[in-house]
Formats: structure tokens, sequence, C-alpha cells
């Protein structure tokens, strides 16, 4: 046990015993600053020289969650910090523990999620001279290009206005993640307790609401009142804004059909009569104005640029960010506002009758709908054997149908596109998922903190590949007793199965993994449950069940090797080499 590790667990100790004392110390003003700001729950993994703040944390009655990889620590995080609008905490040693939790923070900046990553750092003298110390790195530089904001604190004074400045930071404007970097120094520094509990910020009003222009909002409602077929885009910005009931009123007001991205699905519910998220390359191609809603028209929307779109297409854009207005097409009517404000203002400023959709784009785009859904019926009523995507995911469909107040987390390549496309939500901010990177990884760490953060179920649906980023915290799920069941879609490999070395070698393919692999005993070893399944039915029951025991279970559901397709639904951006085609 290290020196400050002893002191502050002798400081702990007497603080039981004994009356208040004259010294606090940097571990006892991080618990306070963060706690005096409403946040209850650290995700982390523990060593130096955060041990003691752990520790520390549980003792003065807040969560610490502790995970096997900071990574997956940083992911639950991010979507606690998705989930509740106040920042996700994640804390880490120094040097390689900081890096894991990086690409988390990084994670959270892209997608907007308010999340602080707190790591303790080595000494800053031998830093700065690279003189070789314990787990030496220059962390708050290297953080810098990958957040919305990176600090470092020097004096145990100001950690107060450390935590401040990184809560405004993450959740201002386009929230993000945020970095806070705590030398060791000013973990175990001593100061008198009244003026440690003297410098503490309690953080007033840190996302403040960002009153839309009434031009913006007149200019915006005549762009939609004059279009032939108007369409709304709702993205996880309009989800995580949490004006559902005024987004809700305005689409139906107004009666313009809407898409929701992946993360904003059941927002409205997906069954709703104007959702068109079953005609979606229709209603993208002909649409004439499209409002979007916390949306960007980034890669996940071909850029808002043909061939997928309109040439003609004219834009409405609704966003707290006022750099992201033309980014990729010129908006022709911004709305500069965070969107609880900017939903209220255009309810207020709609004049009854104004935007009135024509019926026979409501017509083509419910015939689209009603042709396209057959089609998918098809596939979806087929009951091959070993089990396809649709098969399978028809049978959790149904499930979860049943279970609608379930958190679906979601990743993977073929796993990914087919339960996004197959699974409706019914209610907001219920499906978590890769988000705008398409990274792999997030699944056990939003599993956990959507279950640590709400108390509900989880259900994460995981390509093979994508869950064994996070797998091993299979164990922090059991050790915390999460009601989480995860279903590994088991197809042998990364895309498909089936795939071969073109050189002919013993060594597998670059795409394959063992055959026949029986994901649930992992699951086993730390006490869960844990279903094998190969038919749609054992998938329902087993789903059922573990559903409804609300324990940690894991179904490993076979999937046949030859079912998926190269990158799933996004072939089209892998560029070939040409060897993939000797197949
Ligand atoms: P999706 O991937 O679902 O299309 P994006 O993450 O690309 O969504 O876009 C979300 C957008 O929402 C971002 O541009 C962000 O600035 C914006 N946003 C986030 N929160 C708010 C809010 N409260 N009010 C307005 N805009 C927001
Ligand atoms: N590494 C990271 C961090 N993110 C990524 N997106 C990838 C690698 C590349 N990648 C994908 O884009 S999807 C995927 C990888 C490795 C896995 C797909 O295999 P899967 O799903 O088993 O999860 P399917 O059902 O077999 O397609
Ligand atoms: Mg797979």
């Amino acid at each position: 046990m290290s020196a400050i590790e002893q002191k502050s667990l002798s400081e702990l100790e007497s603080s039981n015993g004994q009356k208040a004392q004259a010294l606090t110390d940097g571990f006892h003003l991080v618990i306070d600053a963060l706690k005096l700001n409403g946040i209850d729950t650290i995700y982390g993994v523990p060593g130096i020289p955060i041990t003691d703040l752990a520790r520390l944390a549980q003792a003065e009655g807040m969560r610490f969650i502790g995970f096997r990889h900071e990574q997956s620590a940083g992911n639950a995080a991010a979507i606690a910090g998705y989930l509740t609008k106040k920042p996700g905490v994640c804390l880490t040693v120094s040097a390689p523990g900081f890096l894991n939790g990086l690409v988390a923070l990084a994670n959270a900046t892209t997608n907007g999620f308010p999340m602080i990553q707190i790591s303790g750092s080595s000494e800053r003298h031998i830093i700065d001279l690279q003189q070789g110390d314990y787990e030496e790195l220059d962390q708050m530089n290297a953080a810098k290009p990958y957040t919305k904001a990176a600090y470092r604190v020097n004096r145990p004074e100001d950690i107060g206005v450390g935590i401040a400045r990184a809560i405004h930071a993450a959740v201002s404007g386009r929230p993000g993640g945020v970095y806070l970097d705590l030398t060791a120094n000013v973990l175990g520094a001593a100061l008198d307790a009244d003026a440690g509990t003297n410098s503490l910020v309690r953080v007033v009003d840190p996302a403040p609401r960002q009153i839309p222009a009434p031009e913006s909002i007149e200019r915006a409602l005549e762009l939609l009142a004059n279009a032939q077929r108007p369409l709304i885009i709702l993205g996880k910005g309009a989800a995580y804004a949490q004006a559902d009931a005024d987004i809700r009123s305005f689409i139906e007001t107004t009666g313009i059909p809407y898409l929701p991205m992946s993360m904003a699905k059941g927002l409205l519910p997906d069954n709703h009569p104007q959702c068109a998220a079953a005609a979606r390359s229709f209603v993208l191609g002909q649409a004439d104005v499209v409002m979007l809603i916390g949306a960007r028209l980034n890669w996940l929307l071909g850029h808002g640029k043909p061939p997928q779109w309109s040439p003609n297409v004219r834009f409405v854009q609704v966003d707290i960010s006022p750099t992201e207005i033309d980014s990729n097409r010129p908006i022709a009517a911004p709305v500069v506002a965070d969107i609880g404000s900017a939903m209220s203002a255009f309810l207020a400023a709609l004049k009854p009758g104004q935007i009135k959709v024509q019926a026979a784009w409501t017509k083509a785009i419910a015939d689209r709908k009603q042709h396209n859904i057959e089609r998918m019926a098809a596939s979806l009523d087929a009951n091959p054997n070993p089990m396809n995507y649709s098969s399978a995911l028809r049978a959790i469909r149904d499930t979860l149908a049943r279970n609608k107040g379930v958190y679906v987390v979601n990743e993977g390549a073929n796993t990914l596109d087919f339960a996004r496309n197959i699974i409706d939500m019914y209610e907001p901010r219920k499906r978590l998922d890769t988000g705008t990177w398409g990274v792999m990884g997030i699944g056990m760490g939003y599993a956990i903190g959507a279950a640590v953060t709400t108390g509900k179920p989880v259900v994460a649906i995981e390509g093979d590949s994508a869950f064994g980023f996070s797998g091993m915290e299979i164990e922090t799920i059991c050790r915390y007793s999460l009601p989480v069941v995860t279903i590994v879609f088991n197809n042998g490999g990364i895309y498909r199965g089936d795939d071969v070395n073109r050189g002919g070698g013993t060594d597998p393919s670059s795409m394959t993994f063992v055959k026949d692999s029986r994901y649930d005993k992992l699951i086993e070893a730390f006490g869960g449950t844990g279903h094998h399944v190969t038919d749609p039915q054992g998938l329902t029951k087993a789903l059922t069940e573990t559903l409804a025991s609300g324990k940690p279970a894991l179904i490993n559901c076979v999937i046949d090797p030859t079912a998926g397709t190269e990158s799933g639904h996004i072939t089209n951006l892998n560029p070939h080499s040409g060897i993939s085609e000797k197949k």
C-alpha cells in the first residue's frame, strides 16, 4: 500500500470515530465536489493514484461500479450521461488506464454525450522532463484533441473549480467528453477543512436554455408550409433533449412524416402512422424540404447529397451547435437553439392550418411502406435452419413487443443493421447503439450504464465479434447482479463465419472465430445463466424466461455462418482489394 493510500485510509478510520477534522485532502474534496453537484455514481478501474478515491466514494455513500477495462467503464459513464443529461463520471489510473478510457471519452465527444473522465496522473516535474515516472504520460495534452475540453488541477484548492468547469463543458451547448487531470500530489495534498469547503462550487444552470431567434422560427415554418413533400428527421440530439411531448405534438399537428435516426427510434413509437422508416430510401430520395431535429448530415445520412437525396432538397436544421449549420449542404432555415426551446417556439408560432401535408405525398409513403413491409414479412416468416438474422430477430422483436420498457443495446455489423430495421422501439431513448462512429466495444459498457442508471432490464444484441470487445464485463454484470440479458449472434465471425485463409495455410481466415463457440459458458463461470439456442422457439423461450428473472443471462444464439454480408448494410463504404472476390 502506498503512503498516499495509508494516509487516506487512516483519515477514513478516524473520521468514522471522531468528530470533524481540521484538515481535508484532495481525495475528499473530489468526492465532496461531485456530491455537491448531484453526481452519485462513478464508473472506473482503481489503482495508483486513485485507489483511495474509489474506496472513499463508497465510504461517502456514492456508487462505485468497478469494471474489468476502462473502455467499458467509460462507455457506461457516457451512456449514463446520455440518459440523464448529467455528466457520467469515469475514473481511471494514469497513462495506460487513462488511454484505455480515452477511446470512450472520444466516442462520447463524437456522439455528443456528456461525460467526464477523471484520471490520476504522475508527478508533473518528472513527466515534463520525461524522467521516467511510474505510468508517465502528458495526459492532459494527449486528451485535448479528442475531447470537448481538458483541464488539469495542480492545487487542492482548485478541485472545486476544476469539477465545476468540467461539468459546464460536458453539458452545455453540444454535450461532449471532458478530461479532468488530477495529479497524485493534488489528491494527497492536505488543506484546511474550512478552506476546502469554501473552495467547492455548486454549478448553477450548467446547460442553459438556448432560445431561438423568433425570425428563425418564422423562416423555418414558411419553408415547411411551402413544401410539396416535407419530411422531419429526428436524431439522437432530439432524443437527448427530452422534449418528447413537444416533438410529438409538432409532428402530429403538422402531419409531416418523420424518419427516426437509429437512437431516435421510439421517440414516437415506431408503429406511429407518420413513421416513414419502412420507406426510408423512398422519402430521402423524394423529400423537397427536410427538417433536421438534432441530426447531423454526416455519413449516416449520405451527407444529404445525391444519389440518396434529391439534388434540390432544402433544409431546416434545428441544432444547438451554430457551427453544425452548412457543414455538408447549405441550410436554408437554420434554427440554432436547444430543441426543447425550439419545439415550444414552433408550436407557439404555428398558425392553424399553416402546414398541410398533401394527401398524394402521405399516400405515396404509405404505399411504399406497405410494399416494403410485405417484402420484409416474407423473410421474417421464413424459418430456415440454421437461423438467419431475420428469423432470430423476429423472435426477439415479438418478445420485446411484450416487454416494451426494456433497453436495447446493439452492436455488430449484420447484427446491428438487421436489428435496427426489424426491432421496433416504443419508448424514447431505449435504443443504444454504435452511434456516430460505428464503434465496436460499446455493448457491455452501455448495458451496464443503462441498467445502473435506470434499474430497468436491458437486452444487448451483440455480434460475436462485437461482443468480444467488452465480453469480460459479463463478470461485472454478474458481480452487480444487473438485469442484463446478452444475446450473442454467433455466426462464427466478422460479417460471416465461412471466410477462408486465401493463402491456403493452416491459420484461420482473418475474419473467423472458433467454430461452434459456446459463449453461454462464459457467464456460467460467474454464476449467471447461460442458454444455447438454435431455433426461434428456443430463443423466444430463453429470452422470455431470462427477462422475467431479472438476473444476468447470456444467450448463445446460433446464426447461419453464410447469412451475413460484408460490412452489413454499408458494403459501399468498404474499399476492396480484389481479394474478397476470390471467395
Ligand atoms: P444522429 O446520429 O441520430 O443523426 P447526431 O449525433 O449526428 O444524431 O446529431 C445530433 C445533433 O443534435 C448534434 O448536431 C448536436 O449538436 C445536436 N444536439 C444535441 N443536443 C441538443 C439539444 N439539446 N438541442 C439542440 N440540439 C442538440
Ligand atoms: N474495431 C472497432 C473499435 N470498431 C469497428 N467498427 C471495427 C473494429 C470494424 N468492425 C465493424 O465495423 S463491424 C465489426 C468490426 C470488427 C464486427 C462485425 O462482426 P459481428 O457482426 O460478429 O459483430 P456480424 O453479425 O457477424 O456482422
Ligand atoms: Mg459475427
